[in-house]
C-alpha cells in the first residue's frame, strides 16, 4: 500500500480556535512516529479544497480527516490510534499496557472531553444567552470534579500509562480546549502533567504546523 500520510486542516479559523483544532492531534502523533505526511487545505488557503468537496472526505465537514495510502478517515481519536499502530513509540507492545492505553484514550474523549467542550461551547459560542448563564456554574463544577479525579491518578514526573503515548495526546490535547479558563491552573500536578507533554519537540512542530496558515 502507498504509504503515504496527508492531514487534512482548516485554512483558517478564528483566533480563538487556533492552536485548539483538531488536527493538531494528528500532526502530534505523525510527529512523535516520525511518519511524514503533507497538510491538505481545506475552505481557505492556497491550494484548499471546498468544504463541499470534503463532505466526501468526513461527513460532518469536521477536521481532522486522513489519507493514509488508499485509507481515508475521520475521527481524530480513531486516526490517532491508526498512527500509534503504525509505529512503535505511540503503543506499548505489552498487552495489558496497550489496553489502558486504549482505555485512557476513551477516557479523554469521552469522560474528560464530553464536560470539557460542553463548558467551551457555553464560554465560546453562547455565552450571552441566558440559558448559558444559567446551566455554566453546574458544568464548570462538573468539569473541576472529572479534572480532580484525573488529577488524583497522575503521578508526579510520569504520563498516564508508563512512557508517553498515544493516550497522552489525546488527553492533553483536550486539557488544552481549557485555555480560556484557570481550571487547569487549579490542579497542579495537572498543570505539570500537560507542560510535560507540550514540552515535546514534536508538539511544538505539530503546533506550528496547524499555525502557519494563520499567519498569526
Ligand atoms: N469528534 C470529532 C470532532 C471534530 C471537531 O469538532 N472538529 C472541529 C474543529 S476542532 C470542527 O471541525 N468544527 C467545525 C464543525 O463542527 O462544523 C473528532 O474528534 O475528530
Amino acid at each position: 500500500m502507498d504509504n503515504h500520510f496527508t492531514c487534512y486542516a482548516f485554512g483558517m479559523v478564528p483566533p480563538f480556535a487556533q492552536g485548539l483544532v483538531r488536527d493538531l492531534r494528528v500532526r502530534w502523533a505523525l510527529e512523535e512516529a516520525g511518519l511524514p505526511y503533507t497538510v491538505a487545505l481545506v475552505g481557505v488557503g492556497e491550494g484548499a479544497i471546498s468544504l463541499a468537496d470534503y463532505a466526501a472526505i468526513q461527513p460532518f465537514g469536521q477536521i481532522p480527516a486522513l489519507e493514509h495510502g488508499d485509507l481515508t478517515m475521520f475521527e481524530s481519536g480513531a486516526i490517532v490510534l491508526h498512527i500509534a499502530e503504525q509505529s512503535r513509540v505511540l503503543l506499548p507492545t505489552d498487552a495489558a499496557a496497550r489496553a489502558h492505553v486504549q482505555q485512557w484514550m476513551f477516557a479523554a474523549l469521552n469522560t474528560i472531553e464530553v464536560p470539557i467542550q460542553e463548558l467551551a461551547g457555553i464560554d465560546l459560542f453562547y455565552s450571552g444567552a441566558a440559558w448559558a448563564a444559567e446551566h455554566r456554574p453546574a458544568v464548570e463544577e462538573r468539569v473541576r470534579q472529572r479534572l480532580a479525579q484525573l488529577t488524583a491518578r497522575l503521578k508526579d514526573g510520569e504520563y498516564l500509562v508508563g512512557a508517553f503515548s498515544a493516550a497522552d495526546i489525546l488527553m492533553s490535547t483536550v486539557l488544552r480546549i481549557l485555555r480560556h479558563t484557570q481550571l487547569i491552573e487549579e490542579q497542579p500536578r495537572l498543570l505539570a502533567y500537560k507542560q510535560r507533554c507540550e514540552a515535546r519537540p514534536a508538539f511544538a512542530r505539530a503546533l506550528e504546523g496547524q499555525m502557519a496558515p494563520f499567519g498569526t
